[in-house]
């Protein structure tokens, strides 16, 4: 049975040449799968793998534009809609000019996972463009957005595909993305998550993903004997992921020391933890620079790091906010000999599979991004239920079903970590418990 998780891979490899980030996590999920497909025969009776990894649909558009110059600009547009097993397909749209078929898919194929972790009726899917937002105008991303909306709004529905951010794509976008829609089909409905509190946005959507990251490292801790009061976090990244974990690390009494973007990381011994050095954040975010560099102007006591990364600063948990493979097998090497116990995955697929290999057999607990970052696609759901519903949710409404669902993933993946492989492994419990729910659903639905 290993044989064919083996022969899957292989095969999903030459069906799809080059795409190495889709590869790799195709390798990682399936990898850890050999002792569930061993116990089900019935999986490989019915490809139950090979459909997995086959995107139900893939759609590739032209995305044409006009910038502030009057020049004709031409992207790519792509939705890779995964699996709809479980739910309708839902996932974000990345915006950034390395987009290309492997990084899209890569983020679908996690998705698929991540949802069904969440407990919610929701399927995978992920889209994007190899738009690069740095610099550009707010007429300029209105155009842009209008005219991907343009081709994407026929795909879509709030029954069959629902997107929402990513990198390059925060509640502007999203904004520009609605409005276009709606101009099109006529109609007022939740086609998107992520949306402005003033039609139809979820409360507490833009802090889901980074609070419940927080939450789940929490969970991690507690099962290994620690609390997160007290403990130096170093994160990387500043937009909104990062955002939203240095606010939760604040009020959790702990201290978040760093901030990273492309052009290095900020250290700040106080703590990226007051009102104003949140609000910073946000203002680099929303400058469009790409740039970690200012907070150090404005604070003084912080110190900033040119072309580095967070990892070499000294803390007690490592939580990567930034982007994919942005924990490299060195990293993981000098965590090891550091002495490091916990890093938490924020960023989608934020280790290289060799990383990982390297800081678990080094004995760090690795908290998986599938589940760790599962918190905005789960508020995102609520935001779906409160658009059909014609209803409002409160804010503690939303987080308190946000922390018991963070709760609840990390208590499933240590319990199917336990039951497959007698040990506790957050990354390969993620995988087989949010696996086991959509290879379920497959196996009933038949052979579609
Ligand atoms: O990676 C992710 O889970 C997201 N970008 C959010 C997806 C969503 O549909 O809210």
């Amino acid at each position: 049975m290993a044989n064919y998780v083996e022969r899957v891979i292989e095969q999903c490899k030459a069906n799809n040449p080059g795409e190495i980030e889709f590869h790799q996590t195709v390798e990682e999920v399936l990898t850890s799968l050999a002792p569930v497909v061993e116990k089900h025969p019935e999986y490989e009776a019915s490809a139950l793998l090979e459909r997995l990894v086959e995107p139900e649909r893939g759609i590739t558009f032209r995305v044409v534009w006009v910038d502030d110059a009057g020049k004709v600009n031409v992207n790519k547009g792509y939705r890779y809609e995964f699996n709809s097993a479980i739910g309708p397909y839902k996932g974000g749209l990345r915006f950034a000019p390395n987009v290309y078929p492997g990084i899209i898919k890569f983020l679908g194929f996690e998705q698929i996972f991540k949802n069904s972790l969440t407990g919610l009726p929701i399927g995978g899917g992920k889209g994007g463009s190899n738009f690069d937002p740095t610099g550009k105008s707010d007429a300029e991303v209105m155009r842009f957005c209008q005219a991907f909306m343009t081709e994407l709004y026929r795909h879509i529905g709030p029954n069959t595909d629902v997107p929402a951010g990513d990198m390059g794509v925060g509640g502007r976008e999203i904004g520009y993305l609605y409005g276009q829609y709606k101009r099109i089909v006529n109609r007022f409905e939740g086609v998107l998550t992520g949306k402005g509190l003033e039609y139809g946005g979820a409360l507490g959507r833009a802090e889901a993903t980074g609070y419940g990251i927080v939450w789940y490292a929490e969970e991690m801790l507690k099962a290994n004997g620690e609390e997160l009061a007290g403990k130096k976090v170093a994160i990387s990244g500043f937009g909104n992921v990062a955002w939203g974990a240095a606010k939760k690390l604040t009020e959790l009494g702990a201290t978040c020391v760093t901030i990273s973007g492309p052009d290095g990381y900020v250290y700040d011994p106080d703590g990226v933890g007051t009102p104003e050095k949140h609000q910073c954040m946000l203002d680099l975010r929303a400058s469009g620079q790409n740039i970690v560099a200012p907070y150090a102007d404005k604070f003084p006591n912080a110190t900033f790091y040119p072309g580095q990364k967070p990892w070499v600063a000294d803390a007690d948990l490592y939580i990567p906010c930034a982007t994919q493979n942005e924990i490299q097998a060195e990293d993981a090497k000098s965590f090891v000999e550091r002495g490091v116990k916990f890093v938490c995955e924020g960023s989608n697929m934020s280790s290289t599979n060799e990383a990982i290999a390297i800081m678990q057999d080094g004995g760090i607990i690795v908290g998986p991004s599938k589940a760790a970052n599962a918190g905005g696609v789960a508020v995102s759901c609520i935001e779906m239920g409160q658009n059909a519903g014609h209803a409002c949710f409160t804010a503690e409404q939303v987080l308190d079903q946000l922390h018991g669902i963070m709760v609840g993933i990390h208590k499933a993946c240590a319990e199917a970590s336990q039951e497959y492989y007698g040990k506790y492994d957050l990354v390969k419990g993620a995988n087989i418990a949010g696996f086991l729910k959509v290879a379920g659903a497959m196996m009933q639905q038949g052979i579609v």
